[in-house]
């Protein structure tokens, strides 16, 4: 067998092993093909946001012959730097975590979760309270907890239009050639979010279901979009399926270890402990719990923080 390279792109969506790949420097052509069968054996997925090369590869069987004697299929991955399982993405620079001020309540641990993968990806969490009309109270005391925590906060209302422009003034600044995606439960109003943004996306949104108020699950699957924010390069924007609280009761996406410097506020108080192996549970002399206890860190984080804790302690056990 012999390829020849022949182009080069980006991922954009992934469905039933067939991807969608923006072409380099084509003006936005986007090829459809398959990956090589050496993907499956080594277990990789080739993944939205994924740059990868592109090499006509001749086919075994010839009866399916189109005329040209090959077909394209994706034949390298190329510079992965980072890959998540949910929401299945390569290369995020940033992750919009997304919740509504209610409908759906948010769940505070879930959130949490999610900011924890990001810090131990490389990426840059950015915190979006959206509904903000809903309950203005709610959001503001949840804009206070991850402002105090380090990270950018937009609260925002598609209903009325209020903070929408902060995150577009952001979103212009730094994504130019970026890759970014919004992700958060289902319900939540990513979709509408990022059509309110983007106006020829049209993405399709859905309604909450009336007796539990969760999201209905409307978007499918993961999808990214270069879009035009207003700097020399395009940015790369995903739209994710909301997820549902199931999607990470098994918490093990990083070790143990690892956990303490996945929490952003905890850093200026890391090793200030009275003991070097301090858990940062509830021991005597710990740092991050006198800084909980003096109002510098929220107690909804460090509660999250024990619960992931409880979670990576039993995978460490079982190993
Ligand atoms: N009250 C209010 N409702 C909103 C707002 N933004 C979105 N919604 C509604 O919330 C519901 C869910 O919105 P979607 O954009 O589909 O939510 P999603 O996060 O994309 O949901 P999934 O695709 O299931 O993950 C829709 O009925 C929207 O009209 C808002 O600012 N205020
Ligand atoms: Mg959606
Ligand atoms: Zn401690």
């Amino acid at each position: 067998m012999h390829d020849n390279t022949t182009a080069r792109g980006r991922i954009l969506r992934g469905v039933g092993g067939l991807y969608s790949i923006l072409l380099d420097g084509a003006e936005g052509s986007i090829v459809s093909c398959r990956a090589r069968g050496l993907f499956r054996h080594l277990d990789i997925t080739p993944l939205p946001g994924d740059r990868v090369e592109l090499a006509l590869t001749e086919r075994a069987d010839t009866t399916e012959d189109n005329g040209d004697g090959g077909e394209m299929m994706i034949a390298e991955i190329i510079d992965r730097r980072s890959a998540l399982i949910r929401p299945p993405l390569a290369n995020l620079d940033y992750l919009f975590i997304t919740m509504a001020s209610a409908k759906p309540t948010p769940i505070p641990e879930t959130i949490d979760k999610l900011t924890a993968i990001a810090e131990h990806n490389g990426i840059e969490p950015v915190i979006v309270i959206g509904k903000s009309e809903l309950d203005p109270a709610e959001a503001e005391r949840l804009a206070a907890v991850y402002r105090s925590a380090g990270y950018a906060v937009f609260s925002l209302s598609c209903r009325t239009g209020e903070g929408i422009a902060p995150l577009r003034a952001y979103i212009a600044e730094h994504l130019p050639g970026k890759v970014a995606a919004f992700a958060g439960a289902s319900g939540v109003g990513k979709s509408t979010l990022m059509t309110e943004l983007f106006p020829t996306l049209q993405l399709e949104t859905g309604g909450l279901s009336r007796k539990i108020e969760r999201g209905r699950h409307t978007t499918r699957q993961v999808d990214l979009y270069p879009l035009d924010v207003g700097g020399d390069k395009p940015a790369f924007l995903a739209d994710t399926p909301g997820f549902s609280m199931l999607d990470f009761a098994r918490f093990d996406f990083f070790s143990l270890d690892d956990l303490p410097h996945a929490m952003r506020e905890f850093a200026p108080h890391l090793g200030k402990c009275r003991y070097t192996d301090c858990t940062h549970l509830c021991e005597e002399g710990c740092a991050i719990v006198e800084a909980v206890a003096a109002g510098e860190i929220a107690p909804s984080r460090h509660a999250s923080y024990c619960a992931m804790y409880a979670v990576l302690k039993e995978k460490k056990a079982w190993k």
